[in-house]
């Protein structure tokens, strides 16, 4: 797969502007966009450091996978780690191939206008997984 960064580390939180201003002191930036992904139910923070950003995710709604996990971990905490990539479906092809169990077998839309996709955690030793891929690059 080759994964040329850590496009993002996606972190649970119960309320955004309750963690905002921690990670923007942490981080001596200030976060750059709030956005709502709709259809994940979540309403989520960036915050870049370096390469990488900080994606602070809250449920919009009890169904939300977000509002599920947190009822397990109450305080919040890292959520997922995102791998930027390149040929995304291919990566997914050969993920798939190597039985890596795929929740997303084909490309969707995220934050940021990404193309994203998730590998399950029962097959990638407990960490749930983030393909990205920028349409744009
Ligand atoms: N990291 C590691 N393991 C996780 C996990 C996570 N974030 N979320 C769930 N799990 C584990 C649970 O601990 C549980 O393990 P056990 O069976 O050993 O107890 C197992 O996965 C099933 O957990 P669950 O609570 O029953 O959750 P579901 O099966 O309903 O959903 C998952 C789990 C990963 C399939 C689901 O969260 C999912 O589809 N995630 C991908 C989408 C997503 O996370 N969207 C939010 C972010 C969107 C964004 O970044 O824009």
């Amino acid at each position: 797969m080759k994964p040329t960064h850590i496009e993002h580390l996606g972190i649970a939180v119960n309320k955004l502007d309750e963690v905002i201003p921690y990670y923007e002191q942490l981080l001596g930036t200030k976060c750059y966009s709030i956005e709502e992904v709709v259809d994940q139910k979540v309403r989520t923070a960036f915050f870049k450091c370096g390469q990488t950003k900080i994606e602070l995710l809250e449920p919009t709604s009890e169904e939300s996978t977000i509002a599920k996990w947190l009822e397990k971990n109450p305080k919040g905490g890292v959520h997922h780690v995102a791998f930027c990539v390149e040929g995304l479906q291919v990566v997914l092809d050969e993920c798939a191939a190597a039985g890596i169990q795929l929740i997303d077998k084909a490309p969707r839309k995220g934050a940021e206008g990404l193309n994203i996709a998730f590998l399950h955690p029962k097959s990638t030793h407990g960490v749930l997984t983030e393909l990205c891929e920028d349409p744009n690059k």
